[in-house]
């Protein structure tokens, strides 16, 4: 309990100096065999790389350790406002040279580590990443909770420790299968325990009314069954600050209660059996990136985490002696999408139910301590929960859902009288469909953000356009951002030195001080110097995937990257048509092998096991590639490579190696998109659309050194309106129509001409997101490519000055921005 965030009784520790650095080689070195001794239990002499592994992080550990203290020690004296980020992800990466960052010992560390005899490189490879997310949702949590460390605001984040993350991806004969991730068979050195300070969470059961003492009716719900959630603390260091924030993720556990009931009556069986249905809660992230399923453990997992997460925020605020009636001045509860969102009326049941607070005062109180984070488009990525499951679930906050309905509806009735349809449209329980998740995250939320401009105006316009108007005040924008620690200091070592060469290491913090980088674009010396760390990256990745793959990756050639999930709107379709049409050309003779320029594309993706499409994508993308690959007409010219399971490790090593960064959505369904920024701030120059943040991209960089191609959002919006028809792009564009036909020709299918249909078909006859529409567009600007990037000295230009004016999409100004428009609160210092 000494580590929680109201600090409690301070370890002895916690006084000591913070941020003095230790730091000597023989120190280190002493301290790291001592871990080496007394953690793993062995010498030097005999000890693995995994023994090595773990020492090396408990000595690092150490080290972040009195400054975790020291912190919990501040934010228990000081009790300042305190964010609490709910969110059911964070896609954390590898915590080892992070941590080494954080403190500064990554050159002692290795110098140290040298002296033993240990090549420190082997030693950040044994680490497991914690996949604890899909995507980009989950990664920006991340990028979050480092920032909001680094600037000194006092944080946790709240979340789920999940046994199993996004599963691990292989390939076999092109298809994607999936296997379990154990990122924990080894142990995880960055966790703490604390089953002592466990949380009850309850579930199902029914409500009853009963007249209180004070003669007011009164509900209490009774439960039909309960878990236990642990929680595991996590550091979260800042950088180089002596800050060290948490991240607490529950782990559910059987309760002794519900298992002693059970054995009693002597059956073991069944008593093992509740043992694994209440850990199967916090058992396996749901890979759904985008479209949640409405599946009934996921909303146990829901309720699970936010049920833990409140409890323990509120039993610690209220040990530090404060009122509830001012819980908004502790916290506010930052709601990454509407995966949290059941803590409205959980926060509700319990100052009405267990604390005794009226409904104004209880409704008062909980919508000021929420904000909510939309981050899509899609209808049908919306949560909506039926209510006949959540009514079974959660009965009591079931019921307080329909009372929150109503109070909001009689709101409306008297801000519109007599526009039924309109409270009919916005009603938080829509009949036959259930809860909805995001009116109701609207609804509590003190304000509710998009994700980027674009976003947040169609967010506004299109998707809440009735909250937006009854509540224009309420919504707003915060363009998401990536920490510059993890995606430039630590993935591209050789930039970072030489933008610390050139203008000191103040952007680490200070991302827009890039800026200053302008003047250099037209400097050759530092353009050449940039293109060398260019080329060193390719040969690292190279490297990696020669040994991680078996992939052989060409020299000199253009890299062009599209890494994200699969999904039908961000049209790696697209990219593939691209690719298929130059194979065409050459093969049919129109253009000659040698006019093609050198080029690799790097596909990395995961495709949710749900999905047909998403899957029969990326078997088509492997065969395009075998195929391709084995052919000697594109020998030396193109290249395909998709290594298998694209996660955050691999994303450090691959897109500073990026010339070209693919961002191909179709214009109004990518909400934000922070690939797109990363590979900008290692200078890669963008091929993309109008859509999420390309746009703030595209204006910040300039249109000379940007790509873009494409419908707008209004044309999209304009085409859908008239009727699309992607078979009419088909018949009229005869390199569309060769490049379609070569699919189904069964060139990449031995023969088979009907593998592929799924795909194909779906193209020509439904295409959603207009990937035939935007074909001609998009080869043109990958003509453009071409052109500019055979002038290198141009490319290395524009490449500078993508990194120099994308400083905007640090999460520090992210941070800053929601601290401002949103939490409404100053870092403590
Ligand atoms: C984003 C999700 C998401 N938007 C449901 N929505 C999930 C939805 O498990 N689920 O059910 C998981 C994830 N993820 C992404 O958020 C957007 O597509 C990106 O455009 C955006 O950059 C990112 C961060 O805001």
């Amino acid at each position: 309990r000494d580590l929680g965030p109201s600090g409690k009784p301070t370890h002895p520790l916690a006084t000591a100096p913070v941020g003095a650095p230790p730091h000597s080689v023989d120190g280190f070195v002493k301290e790291f065999l001592h871990e080496l001794n007394t953690n793993q239990g062995v010498p030097l002499s005999l000890s693995s790389v995994n023994d090595q592994y773990m020492a090396l992080a408990s000595t690092v550990r150490n080290y972040l350790m009195a400054r975790w203290l020291e912190t919990n020690r501040k934010v228990h004296e000081n009790k300042p406002k305190t964010i609490g980020y709910l969110s059911a992800e964070y896609l954390l990466g590898r915590q080892l040279g992070n941590a080494l960052l954080a403190t500064d010992l990554s050159d002692i560390a290795e110098k140290g580590l040298a002296l033993c005899g240990i090549d420190i490189a082997t030693l950040r490879a044994q680490e497991v990443e914690p996949g604890l997310g899909n995507g980009g949702l989950g990664r920006l949590a991340a990028c979050f909770i480092d920032s909001l460390a680094t600037m000194d605001v006092p944080c946790v984040g709240y979340g789920i420790r999940y046994e199993y993350g996004i599963f691990r991806q292989t390939f076999v004969d092109g298809r994607q299968v999936e296997q379990p991730d154990t990122w924990l068979s080894l142990g995880s050195p960055w966790e703490f325990p604390h089953p002592e300070a466990s949380v009850q969470v309850d579930f199902g059961g029914h409500t009853e009314r009963y007249i209180g003492e004070d003669g007011r009716e009164r509900v209490r719900w009774v439960p039909a069954w309960n878990v236990l959630g642990v929680p595991y603390n996590y550091m979260v260091p800042g950088y180089l600050n002596g800050r060290v924030n948490t991240l607490r993720l529950w782990s559910a556990q059987a309760t002794k209660a519900f298992d002693l009931q059970i054995f009693n009556s002597g059956d073991y069986a069944q008593a093992v059996r509740a043992q694994t249905f209440a850990e199967n809660i916090s058992k396996v992230l749901y890979p759904e990136d985008s479209t949640p399923q409405g599946k009934e453990l996921r909303l146990q997992q829901q309720y699970f985490f936010v049920a833990c997460s409140l409890r323990d925020f509120i039993d610690h605020s209220l040990e530090d002696g404060f009122d509830l009636h001012n819980l908004p001045e502790r916290v506010t509860f930052q709601l990454n999408d509407t995966h949290p969102v059941i803590a409205v009326p959980e926060l509700m049941r319990i100052l009405i139910d267990e604390y005794d607070f009226e409904w104004d005062e209880a409704w008062d109180v909980t919508r000021r301590c929420f904000a909510y984070t939309c981050h899509t488009l899609l209808p049908e990525a919306l949560e909506v929960w039926p209510t006949d499951l959540l009514g079974r679930l959660l009965p009591r906050h079931l019921e307080l859902i329909y009372q929150i309905n109503d109070h909001f509806l009689a709101e409306v009735r008297e801000a519109f009288p007599g526009d039924e349809l309109r409270a009919h449209h916005m009603s938080i329980i829509s009949h036959g469909q259930g809860v909805r998740m995001a009116f109701l995250a609207t609804v509590a939320g003190t304000k509710v953000n998009g994700v980027a401009e674009l976003h947040s105006q169609l967010l506004r316009d299109k998707v809440l356009p009735d909250f937006s108007a009854l509540w224009p005040e309420k919504f707003t924008n915060v363009t998401n951002g990536v920490t510059p620690r993890r995606f430039v200091r630590l993935s591209n070592p050789k930039l970072s030195e030489l933008i610390n060469d050139t203008i000191g290491n103040g952007w680490v913090t200070d991302l827009e001080r890039l800026k200053e980088l302008e003047p250099y674009a037209d400097d050759p010396e530092f353009r050449a110097q940039f293109a060398e760390i260019k080329a060193w990256n390719k040969h690292r990745i190279a490297d990696l995937l020669r040994a991680r793959d078996g992939i052989d990756l060409p020299d000199g050639h253009l890299v062009d990257v599209m890494v994200k999930r699969l999904h039908e709107y961000k049209r790696q379709s697209l990219k593939l048509l691209h690719i298929v049409s130059l194979y065409e050309q050459v093969l049919s003779g129109k253009i000659a092998a040698s006019e093609v320029t050198p080029r690799t594309v790097v596909f990395g993706s995961k495709a949710a096991p749900g999905y047909a499409m998403a899957k029969e994508t990326i078997h088509l993308i492997n065969k395009v590639a075998a195929t391709i690959n084995a052919d000697p007409i594109l020998e030396g010219r193109l290249k395909i490579a998709f290594p298998a399971n694209y996660n955050v490790t691999l994303a450090e090593k691959l897109i500073p190696a990026a010339d070209l960064s693919e961002q191909i959505s179709l214009a109004g369904m990518e909400a934000s998109g922070t690939g797109n920024m990363k590979f900008a701030l290692n200078g890669a120059l963008t091929i993309g659309t109008d859509d999420g943040a390309n746009v703030e991209i595209r204006k910040l960089v300039g249109d000379k050194h940007f790509f873009l191609f494409g419908m707008s959002e209004p044309e999209v919006a304009e085409l859908g309106a008239q009727g699309y028809n992607p078979h009419s792009y088909y018949d009229a564009n005869p390199q569309l129509k060769a490049t379609l036909d070569l699919i189904s020709s069964g060139v990449f299918s031995n023969g088979d001409r009907h593998l592929f249909d799924m795909v194909v078909e779906n193209l020509k006859n439904q295409d959603r997101f207009m990937a035939l529409a935007d074909f001609d567009s998009y080869v043109a600007a990958q003509a453009k490519v071409e052109e500019r990037y055979a002038d290198q000295d141009s490319w290395m230009r524009s490449a500078i000055l993508n990194m120099a004016r994308t400083g905007y999409f640090s999460s520090d100004r992210s941070m800053r921005d929601y601290l401002q428009r949103i939490w409404h609160t100053t870092p403590m210092l």
